[in-house]
């Protein structure tokens, strides 16, 4: 029988399931994106839109950028692929000596995956074989926080606290618990960087790890600063809290650091900034500016030496990992990534113009609908009062609004979320602003 070559069709929207998207009501009414340079997208009919999102939290270096563009079709046609169990290439190592170098003290072992869910359920299974191998194999639960977001699969899936993500998925994993989350319009609205009322949510844990009994807890997994779920900023000593629980009770502490990795904040990561160190680290998108799909975990030495050291000489110490762990593409993305954010000062340029950011972000106070205003080194929040019986529709309605005025947004329910790329400048940072102020003003 003579194969066909299939025949090329005209591309159609039905065939694409879109990931976390509202698909009938964006295939009737399309927004593409075609091009991108620097602060812009451009759609396929060629409208310019300016990017107050990094893409998806994780373009910090801006689109495009030369020497990460350059540095992939290098090695794409050098080497496009290498196995990497029980083999290696040298830009993985390199790779991950350069995110070593720039973990807190004392964590210096970096595992690669593919994304940020990855990280989180790699993470996971980190603290649990980590207690394993301590001699501790009751410590099997985990404990997140409400509003957390730790990507989509099992683990975290399960460890997340987005009841919209979760209900679907009942029971995938047992043993998970929550604490609440520290989001508090009555006492905090309109803080300036960490509010000042809520360190004493973080007592819960001490109450949750005592009903479950320290022996039997594994892992707590936050993200220092919560984006996804509608940038939730821990107030004034609260992840202080929460480490001190995790040191007392010999629970391991995971900082999510997805969206607060590489410069978000103003610092390499959010452990640098809150000064707290955890024991497992996730990254993901900004890695390598998401030129190619990436995440890692970093670890402290002392949990990667425990798994190693348990295993017999020889063998397989963590039965885990993926087959584009480390993948060459991703990997000379991360290394001119990391060399440009250097060469530029980014991370130093995010805490520059925060303030900046933060001073233009909340003359947003008084605009029509808007309820609360928060901010933390590049990352803005926009609270809108739910449209009754309508919640979230203002929400999507302004991200559209904005987008065919040019300027890209995020919005969670009805909140609205601004992580521009680090290069952006303070016009920009003014037109963005100024957009979003006037798609309220014309929404019912
Ligand atoms: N952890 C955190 C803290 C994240 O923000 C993930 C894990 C999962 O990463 P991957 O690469 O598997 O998607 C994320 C992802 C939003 C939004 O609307 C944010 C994310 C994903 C989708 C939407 O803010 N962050």
């Amino acid at each position: 029988m003579k194969l066909e070559n299939p025949s090329v069709h005209a591309a159609t929207l039905e065939h694409f399931w879109m990931p976390f998207s509202a698909n009938r009501a964006f295939k009737a009414a399309p927004r593409l994106l075609a091009r991108a340079e620097g602060m812009y997208y451009w759609t396929p009919d060629g409208r310019e839109v300016l990017d107050g999102t990094a893409g998806l939290w994780c373009v910090n270096a801006g689109h495009g950028r030369r020497p990460i563009v350059e540095a992939v079709q290098k090695q794409a046609a050098t080497m496009d692929y290498a196995p990497p169990f029980n083999l290696g290439h040298p830009l993985a190592f390199e790779a991950a000596t350069v995110i070593a170098k720039m973990a807190p003290a004392g964590m210096e072992r970096v595992f690669f995956t593919n994304s940020g869910s990855e990280s989180a359920d790699t993470a996971i299974k980190m603290a649990l074989a980590y207690h394993r191998a301590r001699g501790e194999p009751s410590r099997r639960i985990i404990i997140g926080r409400e509003r957390g977001y730790h990507g989509v699969n099992v683990g975290g899936t399960m460890a997340g606290g987005i009841p919209g993500n979760r209900k679907a998925f009942p029971a995938m994993m047992a043993g998970v618990d929550h604490i609440r989350s520290t989001h508090d319009l009555a006492r905090n609205a309109y803080s300036r960087g960490l509010p000042a009322h809520g360190a004493e949510f973080a007592d819960e844990l001490e109450r949750l790890v005592a009903f479950h009994d320290p022996s039997n807890v594994a892992a707590v997994i936050v993200e220092p600063m919560a984006g996804s779920a509608g940038v939730l900023i821990p107030p004034q000593g609260y992840l202080e809290r929460i480490a001190a629980i995790c040191r007392k009770h010999g629970i391991v502490l995971v900082f999510d650091e997805v969206i607060t990795g590489f410069g978000r904040l103003g610092a390499p990561f959010a452990a640098h900034y809150f000064n707290i160190t955890p024991d497992l680290l996730t990254c993901a998108k900004a890695i390598n500016n998401a030129a190619v799909p990436m995440g890692a975990v970093i670890a402290r030495n002392e949990i990667y030496e425990t798994i190693t050291n348990a295993a017999p000489e020889g063998q397989i110490e963590f039965l885990h990992g993926y087959t584009y762990s480390s993948h060459p593409l991703a990997c000379a993305a991360l290394l001119a990534t990391q060399k440009l954010y250097v060469d530029e000062q980014l991370f130093a340029r995010a805490q520059a113009l925060a303030p900046k950011f933060e001073a233009a972000l909340h003359s947003l106070k008084g605009a029509r609908h808007v309820i609360d205003i928060r901010n933390l080194g590049l990352v803005g929040g926009i609270e809108l009062e739910p449209r009754p019986g309508a919640a979230g529709r203002r929400g999507i309605e302004a991200h559209i609004r904005c987008f065919e005025a040019g300027v890209l947004v995020r919005f969670t329910g009805d909140i609205l979320a601004l992580s521009p790329p680090l290069i952006i400048d303070e016009a920009q940072i003014g037109r963005i602003v100024e957009t979003i102020r006037t798609a309220l003003a014309s929404l019912e």
